[in-house]
């Protein structure tokens, strides 16, 4: 397995945001992607690949000029070591108060899409199989919005990336904890990207405004939009069923590449997302991934405990192809 990584990433540390009006300690940081780094060269893994540059022109196929000269701006004007936390109506480009501007937020979320586009690359040009560690994650972010700690969409960009290289069908299978509605938003009319997400129901859980059943694409995208809720504490036994329906559907969709958002936060000893899997689950998941025998493009999105994210991550990448 190639691992695409940026050790910068180390450099960017948000300290807070708001939840539920009160300031708590932010969990995006840089420890939970290094525990993933450390314990998969320990295990061998040891092809890693530093990221290429890529131009922006790959982010604006995605993002809204106005958005990323906003991004821009907002983090050129906050001083190394402050944390701006956006005001979310109307005011700033943002959707929650979880996702804090540091100076270097547009340098550090670029350099995640370059890390991403990097892996994308390697994928169109023959690799069966790529991982991109990055950090920030990607799947909240909007055309138009940040949120979820997310800035850019990395696996939308990825998703656009190859298409725009001639690739035709593609697949983002969303495995983190919570729902990707950026993801779902950017493609929701089109039938280029057919998104499925497995996650915990956002009648009950963040971000509350997308994933539901019946969101099911619209004009060219209806049909290409799959989302599979699960109660809270979900634990294997009900994961299973949502992730074969998901491969299946994957399997008779005959896609190109498979886009992997592939969070930590549905592991039990995840402080944040709120299912009950287990490590040796993840290796049942890679293996039922990778028996589809696709070019996979695996980015990471979230995953809040260095621990739990390192046994995930042996127990997922052991277990791949
Ligand atoms: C990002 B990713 C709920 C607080 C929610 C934001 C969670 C963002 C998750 N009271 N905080 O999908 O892992
Ligand atoms: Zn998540």
């Amino acid at each position: 397995m190639k691992i695409v990584y940026d050790s910068f990433h180390s450099t960017y540390r948000p300290t807070k945001e708001i939840d539920n009006g009160k300031f708590i300690e932010n969990p995006e940081k840089p420890e939970r992607i290094d525990a993933i780094k450390e314990v998969l060269i320990l295990h061998g893994f040891d092809n890693l690949i530093p990221p290429s540059r890529f131009p922006m022109n790959y982010v604006y196929m995605v993002h809204e000029e106005a958005y990323v000269e906003w991004l821009k701006a907002k983090s050129s004007s906050i001083l190394d070591g402050e944390e701006y936390i956006l005001e979310v109506f109307g005011y700033d480009m943002c959707f929650d108060t979880g996702t804090p501007i540091l100076h270097n937020t547009f340098e550090i979320a670029k350099r995640a899409v370059d890390v991403t586009l990097t892996a994308a690359s390697i994928i169109e040009l023959n690799a069966n199989s790529v991982y991109a560690l990055v950090r920030p994650p990607g799947h909240h972010a909007t055309q138009n919005l940040c949120g979820g700690y997310c800035y850019f969409n990395n696996a939308a960009i990825a998703a656009s990336y190859l298409i725009k290289k001639g690739t035709e069908r593609v697949v983002i299978l969303d495995l983190d904890f919570h729902h990707g509605n950026g993801t779902q938003q950017i493609f929701y009319n089109t039938d280029f990207v057919y998104y499925i997400s497995i996650h915990g129901d956002p009648k009950i859980f963040y971000p509350w405004i997308s994933g539901k059943e019946s969101e099911v694409g619209e004009g060219a995208g209806e049909g290409f939009n799959l989302n599979l809720p699960l109660p809270p504490h979900a634990d294997w036994e009900k994961y299973s069923e949502a992730l074969s329906y998901a491969i299946r559907e994957i399997r008779d969709y005959y896609p190109d590449v498979l886009i992997v958002s592939l969070g930590f936060d549905t592991h039990k000893e995840d402080p944040v997302g709120k299912f009950n899997l287990e490590d040796e689950d993840y290796a049942r998941i890679a293996k039922q991934i990778s028996k589809l025998k696709l070019p996979t493009l695996i980015i990471q999105e979230g995953g809040y405990n260095p621990k739990a994210n390192a046994s995930a991550a042996v127990n997922f990448f052991s277990n791949f192809e």
